[in-house]
C-alpha cells in the first residue's frame, strides 16, 4: 500500500450541462477519491445556474470540491482532464455546452500565470456560479487578496438556485438500483 502524503490542498469547480450533470460530477469526485494521490475532502451543494458567457444554451449544474492531494498543480490539472475524457467530454466551443467540466480554481496559496495553468482560475473571483458553491466549503479562504465571501457579496449571482441542501450528493447514487 503506497502511502502518499496529501500535503497540498486544491479547491476545483465543477459543472455541466447536458446529458445527465450531476451524475458526471458524482462519478468525478468518486474517481478522483478512489485515486491514492488525492482525497476529496469536501464538497458543495448542488446549484442551478444560468449560462454565463454564451447565453443560448441550457442552465448549468455546478458544484465546488476541495482536494487533498500529493500532486503538483499541473498533474492535478492533467488527472482533472483525463477524467473529463473518461466522462466522454467533447470539447465543441469554447464556453459552450459540455457533459462535464472540472477546473482547478486555487492550489496551496500558489499564484502562477503565464504557463499551462494560470492559479488562481483567472475568473472565478467574477462568477457567481463558482463562488457561491465555493463559499460552502471555503468562504474564509483568501484569492487575490479578499475572502471568498468578499467577492461573491459583490458577485452577480441572479438567477442561481441551490438545488437540495446535502453535500453528501455526489456519494449516493442517482440511480439506486
Ligand atoms: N462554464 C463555462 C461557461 N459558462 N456558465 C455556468 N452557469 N456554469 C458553468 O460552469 C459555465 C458557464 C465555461 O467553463
Ligand atoms: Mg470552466
Ligand atoms: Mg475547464
Amino acid at each position: 500500500m503506497s502511502s502518499e502524503r496529501l500535503d497540498h490542498r486544491a479547491t476545483l469547480g465543477l459543472g455541466g450541462n447536458i446529458g445527465d450533470p450531476v451524475e458526471a460530477m458524482r462519478k468525478a469526485l468518486l474517481a478522483l477519491d478512489r485515486r491514492v494521490d488525492c482525497r476529496v475532502a469536501g464538497v458543495s451543494r448542488l446549484y442551478r445556474t444560468p449560462p454565463w458567457g454564451k447565453t443560448d444554451q441550457a442552465w448549468f449544474f455546478n458544484a465546488c470540491a476541495l482536494i487533498e492531494t500529493a500532486l503538483a498543480p499541473e498533474a492535478l490539472l492533467d488527472v482533472c482532464l483525463s477524467v473529463e475524457r473518461e466522462m466522454k467530454r467533447e470539447r465543441i466551443e469554447r464556453w459552450g455546452p459540455r457533459t462535464i467540466d472540472i477546473d482547478v480554481l486555487t492550489y496551496d496559496e500558489l499564484s502562477q500565470s503565464g504557463g499551462r495553468l494560470e492559479i488562481p482560475h483567472p475568473r472565478m473571483t467574477e462568477r457567481g456560479f463558482v463562488l457561491m458553491p465555493l463559499a460552502d466549503i471555503a468562504a474564509d479562504m483568501v484569492v487575490r487578496g479578499r475572502e471568498v465571501s468578499g467577492w461573491l457579496a459583490d458577485a452577480d449571482v441572479a438567477g442561481i438556485e441551490r438545488f437540495g441542501d446535502s453535500a453528501d450528493w455526489w456519494r449516493a447514487p442517482t440511480n439506486p438500483t
